[in-house]
């Protein structure tokens, strides 16, 4: 099946914001005493942001009650917003412009689907709204990556069908809900991560429009294979 979509995550693939979103949490970690590091920040990729505190959480000397948590992540939030009003068109990652306009020159259908609720923000921001024929965020799902939803929902706002899409992630648990939504996906940065991916590379400016199409020779997408099957068969693989 010929691919003619592409979905692209936001955060980490398009856009620098995942630094933001570390910075954001580690003034939060100091200033409730919790500690906090870079190797911590890459378990809350692509995941929403209640599941990140709860993460960050794991290491409190405490528990936190359901108001205080609301409080904390509203706290990170503001922190997280303030960082992004530096962001200018010069923040997209370098390649990622190219490639977007790439793929819409031969005819791609192009998405956003990202986790984060301030994905409107983000792209006016870096002025990309302009390349995207559908956007799906964590304003529109109920279940944050791993789960399918939010390229479920990107493929259908496409009109396309979940095989006929690729999407291009950086977080283990994109590569994981992409492949429970039975796409084919392109997974950026450490191997050790997004190894489930079809294809690795180091970043969105190694993506062309070869590497899409090489895709098709590779198996096809499982369908309906549901995240927790995808996650043991990862483990499997990394057991060896
Ligand atoms: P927000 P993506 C995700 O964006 C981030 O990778 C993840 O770190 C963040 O917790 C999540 O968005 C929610 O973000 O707090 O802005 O709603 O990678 O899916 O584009
Ligand atoms: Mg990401």
């Amino acid at each position: 099946m010929n691919h003619q979509g592409v979905i692209f995550d936001l955060d980490g693939v398009l856009v620098t914001t995942d630094q933001y979103h570390y910075r954001g949490w580690k003034r939060l970690a100091e200033e409730e005493g919790i500690p906090f590091t870079r190797e911590d920040n890459h378990r809350l990729r692509g995941v929403s942001r209640m599941e990140s505190l709860e993460i960050l959480l794991e290491k409190a000397g405490r528990v936190y009650s359901a108001v205080e948590k609301q409080e904390l992540a509203e706290r990170k939030n503001r922190y997280y917003v303030e960082f992004l009003q530096n962001l200018t068109p010069d923040d997209a990652l370098p390649g990622a412009r190219s490639l977007l306009e790439a793929l819409k020159r031969r005819g791609f259908r192009l998405a956003v689907g990202s986790s984060s609720r301030n994905a409107p923000l983000i792209m006016k921001k870096v002025d990309l709204c302009g390349f995207f024929d559908a956007v799906a965020d964590g304003n529109d799902i109920t279940r944050s990556k791993p789960d399918p939803e939010v390229f479920l929902l990107a493929a259908e706002r496409l009109g396309l069908k979940p095989a006929e899409c690729v999407v291009v992630e950086d977080a283990e648990a994109g590569v994981v809900a992409a492949r429970a939504a039975g796409m084919r996906c392109i997974g950026i940065g450490d191997p050790a991560l997004v190894g489930a991916a079809a294809k690795v590379v180091g970043s969105v400016a190694e993506i062309t429009l070869d590497t899409i199409s090489q895709l098709e020779c590779g198996n096809p997408p499982e369908v309906g294979i549901s995240a927790a099957v995808v996650y043991q068969n990862e483990e499997q693989i990394v057991k060896g």
